[in-house]
């Protein structure tokens, strides 16, 4: 694929490496482990303490594989995960991968309504669940069968034990293997991107093969981010989001790393757990990132000992420098730094350079340097003619970890990945002469709370469902614990009197719980373009002023 002559783009200082991305992802996760043996911790049960080893763990999947197949799921299929961090969660989504389905992953919190608006855009036919969700995913339409995990199966559901039985007859797969296609989607998390509603993110086998090795791979040469067969890597962030599908996950299971999973999060339990388990990698989100690092530092009964940590990562939302600091001054013997990842990129752009086998220097608030086999610009948003060093605006990669596409949705797609195959971030952000990338802010809607997106046009739909609502705009304010919560700015109808709780409770009951509305705003008009898009920007400005 070609460039404009004057485009100015940046690259790793790390070489390529050969990616091998014509393998299924299940095949390239296992393919190295004759080099710790099958014996090897995998995943280890933070509830119960229990432990699959790799070769249990492959041999798992290849059962739920082939029960997937006796619940009718082909090559193709859509099934989705819709499960708290658990091992069968991992079992489930490298089962679809053995199967050559497609596993759309969703947050187990989400209401109905929620969930069913994602199981038809996403045509899923099967649900993998927990007894504690079976009452929301029940008669919904397109859906065959709903597997529940754990000990209590209510009437009408798979026991997830009957996908891991022993085929009958293992020889009757019609081995759809053979017509396995890198191209093929592996898992399809929702994400709005850059404007609008959540969309189906197309992530292929390929393109997550490439976000992986360009994470962790490196073959004779550095490695961006070092895990190794000694990790014991805590996947405490919810694996339904990207971030912990991949950059956890997956990269664990290729680095043939132990993975301690943890379904809920508390912080006294998790730094129990690190010290427990001598957790060595520990990938956060900057609200958690600093709350353990505060109590880190606590005195006496409270006081872990967190030495085994050697790595905190930061990522899905900024961590300025004074938090950064806060971190590192807390916890010496761990290196700390970002990842920034994007649904849309499969998921990372950039990695800081101390996480690397030989590491380099990094500042504090950077995001890193790209990964390798990838290429990155920083473009004009208004000219889109690219910048230099140094210089902010809109973040743009182009490589084989990039989405194919929004499922279902040209428009958005094309409006996302131009003909030149550049994905375009909706983040603004600057490369400094280190080659280290420094987001600033953000062109694009999205909402961040702890992490979790809020798409503003999804609230706002809801709001204007209501007969009081007459216009309404939603927007981030800066929030000290969550980074932002979404706030309503809304047009009242003639002779409504319709308060600010009775519009809060009124949204409440319809979403999960970081979609909520913080605050509303009483305004005589919401501020549009000529065109009829919100002004975001002038509300976001607004509301910094103090309103
Ligand atoms: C400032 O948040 C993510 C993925 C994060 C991720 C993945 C793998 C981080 C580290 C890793 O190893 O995905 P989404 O799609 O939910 O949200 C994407 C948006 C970005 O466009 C940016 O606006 O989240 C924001 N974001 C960040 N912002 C993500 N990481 C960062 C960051 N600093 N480090």
């Amino acid at each position: 694929m070609g460039s404009y002559a004057g485009d100015i783009i940046f690259r790793s200082r790390l070489t390529d490496i050969s990616i091998p991305n014509h393998l299924p992802l299940h095949t390239y996760l296992f393919d190295n482990l004759s080099t710790v043996g099958p014996d090897h911790p995998c995943l280890i049960d933070a509830t119960t303490g229990s432990v699959l080893t790799y070769s249990d763990v492959r041999l798992s999947s290849v059962r739920v594989s082939a029960g997937l197949r006796r619940l009718g799921i082909r090559r193709g299929h859509v099934i989705m995960l819709l499960l708290p961090n658990c091992p069968e969660f991992v079992l489930s989504f490298l089962g679809a991968s053995t199967r050559g389905a497609v596993s759309t992953t969703a947050n187990p919190f989400f209401t109905p309504a929620e969930i069913r608006k994602q199981v038809s855009a996403s045509a899923a036919r099967l649900i993998i669940t927990d007894s504690a969700c079976v009452a929301k995913v029940r008669g919904i339409d397109g859906v065959s069968a709903v597997v529940c995990v754990g000990q209590d199966v209510p009437d009408g559901c798979v026991p997830f034990a009957d996908l891991l039985a022993e085929a009958d007859d293992e020889s009757e797969s019609e081995s759809d293997d053979e017509k396995f296609d890198p191209d093929d989607v592996v898992a399809l998390p929702y994400s709005s991107g850059t404007t609008g509603m959540a969309k189906g993110v197309m992530l292929t086998h390929k393109g997550t093969v490439t976000s992986i090795s360009q994470q962790i791979d490196g073959g004779d040469q550095n490695v961006h981010l070092y895990y190794h067969s000694g990790d014991v890597m805590l996947c405490l962030l919810p694996m339904y989001h990207i971030y912990s599908l991949v950059t956890v996950m997956c990269c664990a299971l290729r680095a043939k790393s132990a993975v301690l999973i943890v379904r809920k999060f508390d912080m006294k339990g998790m730094l129990e757990l690190i010290e427990r388990h001598r957790v060595t990698v520990a990938p956060l989100v900057p609200p958690i990132a600093v709350e353990m690092a505060k109590t880190a530092a606590g005195a006496g009964a409270d006081r872990y000992d967190l030495t085994s940590v050697r790595m905190v990562i930061s990522g899905a939302a900024p961590m300025g420098k004074e938090l950064e600091d806060a971190v590192r001054e807390r916890m010496p013997n761990a290196m700390i730094g970002q990842g920034y990842g994007m649904t849309e990129a499969g998921p990372v752009l950039s990695f800081c350079m101390s996480f690397a086998k030989e590491p380099m220097a990094s500042k504090p608030g950077s995001c890193g340097m790209v990964v390798r086999n990838a290429e990155l610009k920083v473009v004009d948003p208004n000219t889109g003619a690219s910048l230099h060093r140094n210089q902010r605006g809109e973040i743009c990669i182009r490589g084989d970890n990039v989405m194919k596409g929004y499922l279902n949705d040209k428009k958005a797609t094309e409006s996302t990945i131009d003909a030149e195959g550049w994905l375009h971030t909706g983040d603004i952000g600057y490369v400094d002469d280190d080659d280290e990338i420094f987001i600033v802010d953000r062109l694009k809607e999205i909402i961040k709370y702890k992490g979790f997106q809020v798409a503003p046009a999804e609230i706002e739909a809801l709001l204007l469902t209501h007969d009081h609502i007459i216009d309404a705009a939603v927007v981030p304010m800066k929030d000290e614990a969550a980074g932002e919560v979404p706030v309503a700015f809304v047009v009242r109808a003639k002779r409504s009197e319709i308060t600010e709780e009775e519009i809060k409770r009124f949204i409440y009951k319809q979403v999960v719980f970081y979609k909520r509305i913080s605050k509303v705003f009483f305004v005589e008009a919401i501020p549009k373009s000529p065109s009829g898009k919100i002004l975001r920007k002038s509300l976001r400005q607004r509301l910094e002023a103090g309103l």
